[in-house]
């Protein structure tokens, strides 16, 4: 009876492991549109069709520094959403107290297939009518571990060749951050044409992923900007998907501590 009890106790222990599922990602959507009928119309739900969770962060120009939710719709005070911007040409310091200029729903070019009605990666926030310019944005809270990080950045009102250069790091304290010093650093090519690059989500080709690591306490930065030399010299922030691909430290010793434990008690 003894042994049953210790095992009744150790399933019920792994049954309240993750306070958080770490299935679960942070949706982002970026400009004044709320997504309905395309929650699943993402980089994230086109790789892993497993995943069908949808409750998404429409974020315009203001900071969400009070929480945000997981894609299962779970409230989540601990994240805090910092949003940033540069102000002149040259700069390259995401300032966390420059407000993003735009909030747009956009599409007035690129509007089809994956495009279409309220997709997450149509609208978009921007800063500026012109010049070269970043928008950024600072993310606090998330659990200890790796995550994927999917990029949509896109000026969907316009179908002339262009570029966007995305740069994502992570940092051990919060404030302004330097785009230009961030670990990783990529670009989308876009091609001319009102079709290009519309057909589905391809990776590096409408949309870029990032692996990063977060410790406890550590800020996700991420900044995107334009072509200084292109027709499209801002950067524009349309969705992010935060995706965690390992459990966070705390939760796996927790984890293991525990069937330990039972183990022990089984044995006796
Ligand atoms: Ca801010
Ligand atoms: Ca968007």
């Amino acid at each position: 009876m003894r042994n049953l009890a210790n095992l009744s106790l150790c399933l019920s222990c792994l049954s309240l492991i993750p306070a958080v599922s770490y299935s679960q990602a942070v949706l982002l959507d970026f400009g004044p549109t709320t997504v309905s009928t395309a929650g699943t119309n993402s980089p994230y739900h086109t790789v892993n069709p497993l995943f069908t969770d949808s409750a998404w962060n429409t974020i315009g120009t203001s900071d969400q520094l009070n929480g945000l939710i997981w894609s299962d719709g779970t409230s989540d005070s601990a994240l805090s959403l910092d949003l940033g911007a540069t102000t002149n040409s040259t700069a390259t310091v995401i300032g966390l107290s420059n407000v993003p200029s735009g909030s747009n729903a956009l599409g007035s070019q690129i509007n089809t297939d994956v495009y279409a009605g309220d997709a997450a990666g149509t609208d978009a926030i921007y800063t500026g009518s012109s010049g070269t310019r970043y928008v950024g944005f600072q993310l606090g809270g998330l659990p200890a571990g790796t995550y994927d990080v999917y990029v949509n950045a896109r000026n969907t009102n316009t179908n002339t060749a262009n570029l966007q250069h995305v740069s994502v790091g992570v940092s051990s304290v919060s404030g302004d951050f330097d785009a230009a010093t961030l670990e990783g650093t990529n670009v989308l090519d876009y091609e001319a044409g009102s079709t290009a690059a519309t057909e589905a989500w391809v990776e590096s080709e409408n949309y870029l992923v990032f692996t990063v690591t977060v410790a406890t306490g550590d800020y996700l930065n991420l900044a995107v900007v334009g072509d200084p030399a292109g027709t499209q010299t801002r950067g524009f922030l349309n969705s992010v998907q935060i995706v965690p691909t390992e459990a966070p430290n705390e939760g796996t010793i927790f984890f293991i501590s525990s069937l330990n434990y039972q183990s022990g008690s089984l044995s006796l």
